[in-house]
């Protein structure tokens, strides 16, 4: 099985609030499908989780109030947007089940704490390939959270132990330096320690790139390897679903 995350700035246009990538979406859907073999899929908040939760404060816990609509708008904006993912498989052929992370998720004191990856399991046992989203979720501690698409992967890493996991971003991959020269190559390899460089403006509520390379590293250590590629490049995800080598960084443990 591999775990695939569909980065926001891949599904989205980061910089206009509720804005999809409506070619790239059905292209990498078509990529996905093309590729035998079990996958789970999961896809990050872009334009369609970050704005409002931010704009909410949900990142920061419960305070009542307006935030009892923020929390229900971010729900329904990430379920539209899982719709368009959803779509998108459906039409290439692939039977996928939706299982968002605010209706199954626990998290306590900002951390995933419980998640049933059995149910993930059980629907690529009959030959459907899950699909799950960044969401707003209950915490015992604070309430509310956001939970990343990122800590979905590592915990389905850790319980269902993919052959690898793919994270398909807007860019070729890591680079040393921010901004990377033009023409410029990612890193082919990331450990931790390493110098690296991201981009200065950060917009999500679910943490720096940092953060994202924290939990990335987590599966690599857990036995699963990653790898970060370019999904605007038409070809890279499906090349790499067949186990080819394409432009784009692996996190090594
Ligand atoms: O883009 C965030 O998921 P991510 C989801 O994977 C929300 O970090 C609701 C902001």
């Amino acid at each position: 099985m591999i775990l695939i995350k569909l980065g926001g700035s891949a599904v989205t246009d980061k910089s206009r609030p509720l804005t999809a990538r409506p070619e790239a979406i059905e292209r990498l859907a078509r990529e996905i499908a093309s590729v035998p073999g079990k996958k789970i899929i999961i896809h990050g908040g872009g334009s369609f989780g970050h704005f409002r939760a931010k704009e909410y404060g949900l990142h920061m816990g419960f305070s009542g109030g307006a935030q009892r609509e923020g929390i229900c708008q971010v729900q329904a904006d990430m379920r539209q947007l899982n719709g368009f993912v959803e779509g998108a498989l459906r039409r290439a052929g692939m039977p996928v089940a939706s299982i968002p992370a605010g209706a199954i998720a626990m998290f306590d004191g900002g951390k995933l704490t419980s998640f049933p990856s059995e149910v993930f399991a059980h629907y690529l046992e009959i030959g459907i390939t899950p699909i799950s989203f960044g969401d707003v979720v209950v915490d015992r501690s604070r309430c509310i959270s956001i939970c990343s698409g990122d800590d979905i992967m590592l915990r389905l890493a850790k319980d269902l132990k993919p052959e690898k996991g793919i994270f398909v971003a807007s860019v070729d991959g890591i680079f040393p330096g921010f901004p990377p020269v033009e023409g410029q190559r990612p890193l082919p390899e990331v450990r931790r320690g390493d110098a690296v460089s991201f981009a200065g403006k950060d917009t999500d509520v679910t943490g720096s790139m940092r953060r994202k390379l924290e939990l990335m590293l987590g599966m690599a250590e857990n036995g699963c390897p990653v790898q970060i590629l370019n999904g605007l490049v038409p070809g890279r995800l499906a090349d790499a679903l067949k186990g080819m080598d394409v432009i784009g960084t692996k996190v090594i443990a």
